[in-house]
Parts: C-alpha cells; sequence; structure tokens
C-alpha cells in the first residue's frame, strides 16, 4: 500500500499512528505529496478528487480517503484493535472523540489557511475568531473526556493527540495546556510513544 503524505498533516500522522499501533508500518510505503486549497497536486487529483492528504492507494489501485475511512480500513485488515466492538460504550466515546478532534483540526486547518494563504489585506478576522472559538469548544469537549482518555480507545487516544500535536505545532500561542490540565496529563503521557516523534510535523 502507498500512504500519500505529508509530515506536517496531521490527518496523515493519525493514520501513520494507527498503523503503528496496529503493527502495520511495514506494509505501508510513504508518497510525500504538497496540496493547499489553492495548489493542489496533479498527482493526487488523479487517484483522489478532493485533493485531500492522507490518501491510501491499496494494492488493487482503489484509493482511500479520508483519514477516518483509511483508519476504519486499517483497523479491519489489521485485527481491530483501535476500537472496541459497537456493544462497548468505548466504541462510541472512541468515534465521538475522534469527531470533535477532527473537528478541532478542521477549524485550526482553515484558520491556518486564512492567516497562511489568504493575501494579508484580505484576511477575515471574523472567520479567524469563529474557528478559533471552535477550537476551544472542541477543548472543552475534550477535557471533559480527558479523565478516561489513557484507559479508552486508540482510536480516541490517536485522534486527540494529532490534534493536540497540530495546535503545539501552528498555533503554540493558544496555550491549551493552562487551560486543560488533564488534556495536559494525558500528551505528556502519549507523546513518550517512540511512533509519537517519527510522525511529528518536526521529524525529518
Ligand atoms: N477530513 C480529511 C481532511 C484532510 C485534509 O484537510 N488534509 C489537508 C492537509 S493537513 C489537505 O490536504 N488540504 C488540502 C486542501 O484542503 O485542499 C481527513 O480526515 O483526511
Amino acid at each position: 500500500m502507498k500512504l500519500f503524505y505529508s509530515q506536517t498533516s496531521p490527518y496523515a500522522r493519525k493514520v501513520r499512528l494507527a498503523a503503528d499501533h496496529l503493527a502495520l508500518t511495514d506494509r505501508i510505503a510513504l508518497v510525500p505529496a504538497t496540496t493547499t486549497p489553492v495548489a493542489e497536486d496533479a498527482s493526487l487529483v488523479q487517484i483522489a478528487p478532493l485533493g485531500k492528504i492522507p490518501v491510501l492507494l491499496l494494492d488493487d489501485g482503489v484509493a482511500l480517503f479520508d483519514s477516518r475511512v483509511i483508519l476504519e480500513y486499517l483497523n479491519h485488515i489489521g485485527g481491530g484493535a483501535l476500537l472496541p466492538p459497537a456493544e462497548d460504550p468505548d466504541h462510541w466515546r472512541g468515534l465521538r472523540i475522534q469527531a470533535t478532534a477532527d473537528g478541532l483540526l478542521d477549524a485550526a486547518l482553515l484558520m491556518r489557511y486564512e492567516i497562511a494563504l489568504r493575501p494579508g489585506d484580505k484576511l477575515w478576522r471574523d472567520w479567524v475568531d469563529g474557528q478559533t472559538r471552535k477550537v476551544e469548544r472542541a477543548l472543552v469537549g475534550l477535557e471533559a473526556e480527558a479523565v478516561d482518555l489513557e484507559s479508552g480507545s486508540a482510536l480516541g487516544q490517536i485522534a486527540a493527540a494529532c490534534a493536540l500535536g497540530y495546535l503545539d505545532f501552528r498555533f503554540p500561542e493558544i496555550a491549551w495546556r493552562d487551560r486543560f490540565p488533564a488534556l495536559a496529563a494525558f500528551f505528556a503521557a502519549y507523546a513518550r510513544r517512540p511512533a509519537m516523534d517519527w510522525t511529528g510535523p518536526l521529524a525529518t
């Protein structure tokens, strides 16, 4: 399988952390891709119409996206260790945490594009403020789940760790640790995993 990714993409990091958790890393070849809403990657749009990373290209030529679909596939071929069965409340908790963490990322990425890509004189402050409020509310939601995060599903842990890691990377000024101590404790413990190093935005 081939994973179209970038080292700084938090969604691609989800895929790589999940592959590590499921012992599938050796089966995935990494293909670097650079894509933004205003400059899409030509080879990527050939296989994935939205032109977003991550994309997992299977050996039979089928392209899977987005990160949630890819994680579901990896979980399926990798033995299911990401999420307990649907009878277990932690199944739905894990999915809810993923939805919150991914929603945080979606808002943070929209902010990032607004700040980094839009010409400075056209920056829409209300837009950035609205996305910032979404990030804050998502952090409140994750903090409420954080007490049980360490004993919960791998899926929830991976999604939360990628969201928090992205805030550290792109928006350190948000200083989320000061206001969300349970999340800070979770992240400090989770970040000790070797895979958090080599999947991180600063890894070479
Ligand atoms: N919901 C998607 C989001 C993927 C996404 O937005 N990836 C960013 C990079 S971090 C991207 O490819 N952006 C390019 C674009 O929006 O055109 C997922 O979970 O995979």
